[in-house]
């Protein structure tokens, strides 16, 4: 990866906002803490544009019931994002927690997102979509 500078101008009360997040926040630099913002800002404008392949995780907590059951599998079934993975932990008698790995473009997503959140007995929905950088090499295993 080949990095580049590049001078930015900005007015002096944003740039003191900004470092007291990044020293807040525990960053190394400013640099990194722009390079995260830039990411996160190019994924919002591909997630909003809705024209890409995302992968996403979907995290959701809801109180254990048959029915619920039936319906959050059969969401997942009917769904047209591809459903990768499916992690449930048992977090108390009565709740569970459970993160669904996905790819998919935005609206089948959001569908899957929506149907899940209307099923009754779900507490919690939080979806975490991303794109990965055009660059970035897709591969089934890589080191650490
Ligand atoms: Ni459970």
């Amino acid at each position: 990866m080949v990095l580049k500078r590049f001078g930015v101008s900005v007015p002096e009360e944003l740039l003191e906002e900004f470092d007291r997040l990044v020293e807040s926040r525990s960053y190394v630099g400013r640099s990194e803490a722009i390079r995260d913002a830039m990411r996160a800002y190019i994924s919002q404008s591909q997630w909003e544009a809705g024209d890409q392949t995302l992968m996403a995780s979907l995290n959701i907590v809801y109180t254990h019931r048959p029915r619920l059951m039936e319906s959050l599998i059969k969401a997942q079934h009917h769904s047209q994002a591809d459903v990768i993975s499916t992690v449930h932990v048992h977090v108390s008698q009565s709740h569970c927690l459970e993160v669904i790995t996905l790819t998919g473009t935005k609206d089948s997503i959001t569908e899957l997102v929506n149907k899940i959140s209307g099923i009754s007995g779900i507490e919690y929905v939080k979806l975490f979509a991303f794109t990965l950088p055009d660059d970035a090499e897709i591969v089934h295993s890589h080191t650490h």
